[in-house]
């Protein structure tokens, strides 16, 4: 049972549009698809979102933020209590913290991390530039320290609270995928197992998947949630997202990324299981025809289990 949660909410990136992302990804037939798929799917409407507000010298728009993330996670924590599939559609990469988060309390830090995304997202209030939150999730779920002084810090501590009392995200169980914008203070925290474009080019996506496969096996985690930003896209093929960065997945290689990831999942001997997915970052507003939603929907389905010659 799938159960899909809509998060529009973007105040805490450079672009404001990606709330309307959930309302994008229904119009793309999101739900219609995975139930052609055999799939039972409930759509659990949207999580609460609260209005533009930011304290003098804190993290911009830390208030709404925080109330989404509130509502967000309970939404998916009871979903996870239910024992389904939570499917969050975003609104911007800030909120994987409400469901990764939920995660690792209900499965107590047994959990491995793939983040699939043009950028690695671990900065820290103290490394980033533009002070946007959208930059740090991975970082939160890790529970670093913000690295600054002040309103700012009150607020990471705040956000680190909402998080619930799970174990942190054990930083060496996240592997991102798709890489291709990191920031110099990203590079020595990503301790898991990075997989960039250079590497994709060298190798490939089936040796690439491949290598997620076994490190997930050797990390001895169960529960795997996939959290997939349509900017890991390339943006010819997906511009309607809010930081594109060129040089990302064709549509083949992102399918096949998909598709490799079930056939691991499906495998008889698989020790780990999908728990939770992110589908987020899709911007109508600088979209053509909603073709990144579309694209966003048949990734989906494609991890789903959709395949062109269906079980052979
Ligand atoms: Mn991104």
């Amino acid at each position: 049972m799938i159960d899909v949660i809509g998060a529009p909410f973007d105040l805490c990136g450079r672009r404001l549009g990606s709330r309307l992302g959930p309302a994008a990804l229904r119009l793309a037939d999101l739900i219609e698809t995975l139930e052609a798929l055999g799939l039972e799917v409930a759509d659990k409407g949207d999580c609460e979102v609260a209005k533009e507000f930011t304290a003098p010298d804190g993290i911009r728009n830390f208030e709404p933020l925080k109330q989404c993330v509130k509502s967000l996670r309970l939404m998916v924590f009871e979903s996870l209590e239910r024992g389904n599939l939570p499917i969050v559609m975003g609104g911007e990469h800030t909120l994987a913290v409400a469901g990764v988060s939920a995660a690792l309390e209900i499965f107590d830090g047994d959990l491995g991390l793939i983040w699939i995304d043009a950028h690695a997202d671990i900065h820290n209030p103290g490394s980033s530039d533009t002070g946007n939150v959208h930059g740090m999730p991975v970082a939160a779920l890790a529970q670093y320290p913000s690295g600054v002084e002040g309103t700012k810090d009150t607020e990471w501590q705040t956000l680190l609270d909402t998080l619930g009392s799970g174990p942190p995200l054990n930083v060496e169980n996240t592997a991102w995928y798709a890489l291709r914008d990191v920031d110099q203070a990203e590079r020595s925290r990503l301790n898991g197992l990075p997989i960039s474009m250079h590497d994709i080019d060298r190798h490939g996506v089936e040796q690439t998947v491949k290598w997620i496969d076994q490190w997930l096996r050797r990390s001895g985690v169960s529960n795997v949630w996939i959290s997939f930003d349509v900017d890991a896209l390339d943006p010819i093929l997906a511009p309607g997202t809010g930081t594109a960065v060129r040089g990302g997945l064709t549509y083949r290689e992102s399918h096949l990324c998909a598709e490799l990831l079930r056939e691991a999942l499906d495998a008889k001997d698989c020790p780990y299981r999908l728990v939770g997915v992110d589908l987020v970052e899709t911007n109508p507003l600088y979209d053509h025809m909603n073709e990144t939603a579309k694209m966003a929907v048949e990734w989906l389905a494609s991890l789903l289990g959709k395949t062109i010659l269906g079980k052979r």
